[in-house]
């Protein structure tokens, strides 16, 4: 048991090594495929393969994201008009993981229905699916963490849902605002439960923190025999 004190700062993670860049990097070689998207909680697919999901405001860069990590360019549906997407889009990464693409939450001009209809989705998913090995919440490196942002690291910790803090779109801003932001993060986000503290800037139009965030995910689809044969 890690006691809290010796967490490290999400500044001071090691960086990943040469043989996990690598098993990161053939695990995103392989082929990714659409499964389905699920409007309803009973849409959600049943699988046995490690899952792991990306949730975030809208417009933050989730499908972005799961097309420049799988290395293709339109597999995860973006757009520029927030808000439109209210399905969990499930991609089957070479029969090793699953990723469920989150319909983005926060919109600000979605309907009451509309913000009903997600919660109920996304609180009904995140709390019964035991594949789920980690979230990983993005956030817009230029704006930080928001009031909503907050409320889903509550309602994760409730949920004992592992989850992480990816930054996006960190092309937009200079290297010194970036470290900044990280170190902000970090004390902003001390209290809550659930959170794995490293945090993983990323851009998706640059390449920033891809072969990185790749190799954490990889680390999540092992099986503990697999975890142990690489580690020795
Ligand atoms: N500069 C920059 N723009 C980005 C990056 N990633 C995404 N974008 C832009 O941000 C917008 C939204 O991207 P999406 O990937 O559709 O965002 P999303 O979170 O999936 O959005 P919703 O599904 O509507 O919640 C698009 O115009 C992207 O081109 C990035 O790394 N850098
Ligand atoms: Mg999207």
């Amino acid at each position: 048991m890690v006691e809290s004190g010796d967490i490290p700062e999400p500044s001071e993670f090691p960086e990943p090594d040469a043989v996990q860049l690598e098993e990161g990097r053939l695990l995103f070689t392989q082929q990714c495929t659409f499964v389905l998207g699920a409007a309803k909680p009973e849409h959600v697919p049943t699988t046995d393969l490690p899952e792991i999901a990306f949730a975030g405001r809208s417009n933050v860069g989730k499908s972005s994201l799961i097309n420049a990590l799988t290395g293709h360019n339109s597999l995860a549906r973006t757009s520029n008009t927030p808000g439109r997407t209210q399905e969990i889009n499930f991609f089957n990464l070479g029969g090793r993981l699953m990723i469920a693409d989150l319909p983005g939450f926060g919109y600000a001009r979605a309907a009451k229905a509309n913000v009903k209809q997600w919660t109920h989705l996304v609180t009904t998913y995140l709390r019964g699916r035991p594949v789920l090995r980690r979230t990983c919440l993005l956030v817009d490196a230029r704006h930080g963490l928001k009031p909503i942002d907050f409320e889903v690291m509550t309602m994760l910790d409730q949920a004992a849902v592992n989850y992480q803090i990816v930054l996006t779109k960190s092309d937009k801003i200079k290297a010194e605002a970036l470290k900044r932001l990280i170190e902000r993060i970090g004390k902003e986000a001390k209290a809550h439960t659930a959170l794995h503290p490293e945090i993983i800037a990323t851009s998706s139009r640059k390449g920033i923190g891809l072969e990185h965030l790749r190799a954490a995910l990889m680390q999540l689809a092992l099986s503990p025999e697999e975890a142990q044969a690489l580690s020795e």
